[in-house]
């Protein structure tokens, strides 16, 4: 009798590791004044004349809402296991709290019901950034209450998704939505102000914290973790000067939300700054155990002294020549393998990889005349990168999971639609979807046949 010995996967990832595809609401969706729902701090500042490329906005992006079931076909013809979306919190609560839009809490009934029938899982991220408009009027994230106001959203979506959902996050990149939003407006809702980014900041971990209280009461077994952008942040040139300002930012990059979440305190750089806004209790409150660690990985950052911004750092430039040239994108997949032993040995959770993968300017990334978009620099990208990871696992980091980043080309918020991170080529004219020579790529390396 023969023993047929089990296929183990090209990259040496352990059995029952988990591929996956990640998209968010407003990137996708569209249909931002259909059927009840409210506006979000991204319409009001994706209409700002100056905010986006061309004045973009995700008004019809890739029209998700009424085409996710050719979406939801191309996830399974991709033959990845899970499917990571976020839910628009004004789709389904116009005004971010009170009066609830049952038509679209519908929306996302059809669309967890299409991904389980498809055979995949889906992984819900509460907040990828589209504030209710109506919140932040109020103060949005500076206001403490919204703590509360994120509480009650979360009670909603259990309630309604918790029979069909296991995996919850709390928050996609806390640290882009409150850095970039409320101390260096690249970002809605474009605040510029030193107070208001750190009180931002702490209630958006207070929220953290109330959400997963919420999510444990009403599902017993859900499997909840955050999602954060971790990169390594480098001095531009080697100053004393420069050397803070990387250490400041890597505080705010890369602690200032995993550190008080999962272990229950402030970087200590930056602590004293948070002291006027945290109550007593706070930290308890933010520091609820969580499941897993999402960790969403590009590439490095540098970054030089600047006293005329408020927090001192300003982004620098690499001063290095960059690896890889031939990819036309800061290649540094050894930073990445860094970036997951960092993680696993400071906060010692199981990580899942939640975002990888690569931009390009929608002029290089062109269907052409025998409707084929090559793409073989993101390829290229996603070899070197899936091989860190899996450098990792080889250097015994418990990475259960890789999704890529992105399954659609989509409004890359202030890019507008001049950055495509998808492996499925759309068309912004006429909707149409093209998988690209990438999406061929990662099926293959799915199903344990290519890497
Ligand atoms: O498109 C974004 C996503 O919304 C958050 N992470 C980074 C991606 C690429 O910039």
């Amino acid at each position: 009798m023969s023993v047929s010995a089990k296929k183990t996967h090209p990259l040496g990832v352990p059995e029952g590791f988990l591929w996956g595809a990640s998209t968010s609401a407003y990137q996708i969706e569209g249909a931002t004044a259909e059927d009840g729902r409210g506006e979000s701090i991204w319409d009001v500042h994706s209409r700002l004349p100056g905010r986006t490329n061309n004045g973009h906005t995700g008004d019809v992006a890739c029209d998700h809402y009424h085409r996710w079931p050719e979406d939801v076909a191309l996830l399974k013809q991709l033959g990845v296991g899970a499917y990571r979306f976020s839910v628009s919190w004004p789709r389904v609560l116009p005004r971010g709290r009170g009066a609830v839009n049952d038509k679209g809490l519908d929306f996302y009934d059809r669309l967890l019901d299409g991904v389980l029938e498809a055979g995949m899982e889906p992984w819900l991220c509460l907040y990828h950034w589209d504030l209710p408009q109506k919140l932040s009027e109020l103060g949005g994230w500076t206001n403490r209450d919204v703590a509360g106001w994120f509480a009650d959203y979360t009670v909603l979506v259990a309630r309604r998704f918790g029979d069909r959902v296991r995996h919850f996050s709390t928050f996609n990149e806390p640290n882009v939505a409150t850095l970039f939003g409320y101390a260096m407006t690249w970002c809605a809702p474009a605040v510029q102000d030193r107070a208001a980014y750190f009180r931002a900041a702490h209630h958006l971990n207070l929220a953290h914290g109330a959400a997963v209280d919420v999510l444990r009461n009403w599902i017993p077994g859900a499997q909840i973790g955050s999602i954060y952008n971790v990169q390594p942040v480098h001095p531009e040139s080697d100053t004393p000067e420069n050397r803070k300002a990387a250490l400041v930012l890597d505080a705010h990059w890369n602690l200032v939300y995993a550190d008080p979440q999962i272990l229950g305190t402030y970087p200590a750089i930056v602590a004293n700054e948070f002291e006027p806004y945290i109550q007593a209790g706070d930290m308890a409150r933010i520091c609820r155990k969580v499941d897993w660690f999402g960790m969403n990985h590009y590439g490095p950052i540098w970054t030089r002294a600047d006293d005329t911004n408020q927090l001192g750092f300003a982004w620098g430039d690499n001063p290095n020549p960059v690896p890889h040239p031939h990819i036309g994108w800061p290649i540094y997949p050894d930073a990445f393998t860094d970036e997951l032993k960092r993680c696993a040995k400071r906060y010692k959770l199981p990580v899942y990889v939640t975002e990888n993968g690569m931009g390009r300017g929608a002029a290089e990334e062109v269907v052409d005349d025998q409707g084929r978009v090559a793409d073989p620099y993101r390829i290229a990208y996603l070899k070197l990168y899936t091989a860190a990871m899996a450098q990792a696992i080889r250097d015994g980091v418990d990475v259960r999971g890789y999704f890529i980043w992105s399954l659609l080309d989509n409004f890359e918020w202030g890019s507008g639609y001049g950055n495509r991170f998808g492996i499925v080529h759309v068309d912004f004219d006429t909707l149409k979807r093209t998988p690209k020579d990438s999406f061929a790529w990662y099926q293959a390396l799915v199903k344990g046949e290519g890497a």
